[in-house]
């Protein structure tokens, strides 16, 4: 069952925060449940659908190949979302934590890094997170590559009203939907789809992190995707501790060193030892 609040124990805290403290390198997994107390869906709960659509069957390289309108839609739905969410307590014990490691604050810890596989750019950018799976606020161009940062809403004039999914869903034709200012192409989100590879400079500086971490935080997620769902493995192969935070046991009993059952809300900042902190 999920759990809705932190019924962890004084001592089971307690016993993280030395291991915490005497960790040197410190390294955070978020997936879509740090983001689910903003009011974010995650993809494997119950918002994981868009319309009668799967959302992991839309976020794949072929459902764009056959129905770019259909996927754009799904996207714009996302992005027009994002304007009324707001970083929650754990995004914000990420701040808190990266300030205590910056000022020597944090026991032996020296290095601090969020790797996320979230795209909503809710994760506070003074942590500059690593963002594997893109950004719902970037695009690409299909034809030449092109990227560009874009915040608009709607990021084109027929995607306008589309995110009321109580009309029918439009069949926008591909001269309509989003196109490069270079070259005209067909622009998309800048995200990484099932069947994809992540961007090689990124899974380098991931693998660096990988191998020095001492203490990995798997926050938030099914870690059933890979590349990601092989990272806390990678750690403990090399001897570092793997803690989950969750609102349900999601990983095995054989690859975690504890885990914090609750609202990532509730556990990470206590967790961190930052929820005093302004
Ligand atoms: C809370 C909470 C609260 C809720 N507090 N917790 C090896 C084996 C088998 C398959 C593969 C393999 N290697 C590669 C593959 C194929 C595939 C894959 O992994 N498939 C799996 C399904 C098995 N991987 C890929 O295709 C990757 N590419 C790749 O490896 O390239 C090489 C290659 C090329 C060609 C062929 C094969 C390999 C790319 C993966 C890209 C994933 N993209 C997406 C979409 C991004 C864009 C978008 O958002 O639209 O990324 S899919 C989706 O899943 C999204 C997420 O980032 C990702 C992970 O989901 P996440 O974040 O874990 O969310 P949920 O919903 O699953 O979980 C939420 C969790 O939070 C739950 O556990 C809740 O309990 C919890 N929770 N509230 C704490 N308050
Ligand atoms: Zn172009």
């Amino acid at each position: 069952m999920d759990a809705t609040e932190d019924t962890n124990t004084s001592k089971q805290y307690a016993l993280f925060h030395k291991i915490l403290r005497e960790s040197k390198h410190v390294a955070i997994l978020s997936g879509a449940g740090l983001s689910a107390e903003s009011g974010v869906p995650t993809f494997r709960g119950p918002g994981g659908y868009w319309r009668r659509f799967v959302a992991t069957q839309l976020a794949t390289p072929e459902a764009f190949k056959e129905n770019p309108s259909r996927v754009w839609q799904f996207y714009h739905y996302r992005r027009n979302g994002m304007l009324t969410k707001q970083p929650n307590p754990a995004h914000k014990a990420l701040s808190k934590y990266r300030r205590l490691v910056d000022s020597k604050q944090a026991g032996e810890t020296t290095t601090f890094t969020v790797i996320t596989q979230n795209i909503d750019e809710l994760t506070p950018r003074d942590v500059d997170p690593i963002e594997m799976h893109g950004s719902l606020f970037r695009i690409r161009c299909t034809a030449c590559g092109r990227r560009e940062q874009n915040r608009d809403n709607p990021i084109c004039e027929a995607l306008r009203g589309t995110e009321d999914i109580e009309k029918e869903e439009a069949n926008i034709p591909i001269e309509k939907l989003p196109s490069c200012s270079g070259c005209g192409g067909l622009m998309r989100p800048d995200v990484v789809w099932f069947h994809e590879n992540l961007d090689e400079d990124i899974m380098k500086r991931i693998s660096d992190v990988l191998r020095e971490c001492d203490l990995f935080l798997v926050v938030g997620t099914s870690a059933i995707v890979y590349p990601a769902a092989g990272f806390a493995e990678r750690v403990k192969m090399k001897g570092g501790k793997v803690v989950e935070f969750n609102i349900e046991a999601t990983m095995d009993e054989e690859d975690v060193d504890m885990r914090f059952v609750g609202p990532c809300g509730q556990t990470l900042p206590k967790a961190l030892r930052v929820d005093g902190m302004e």
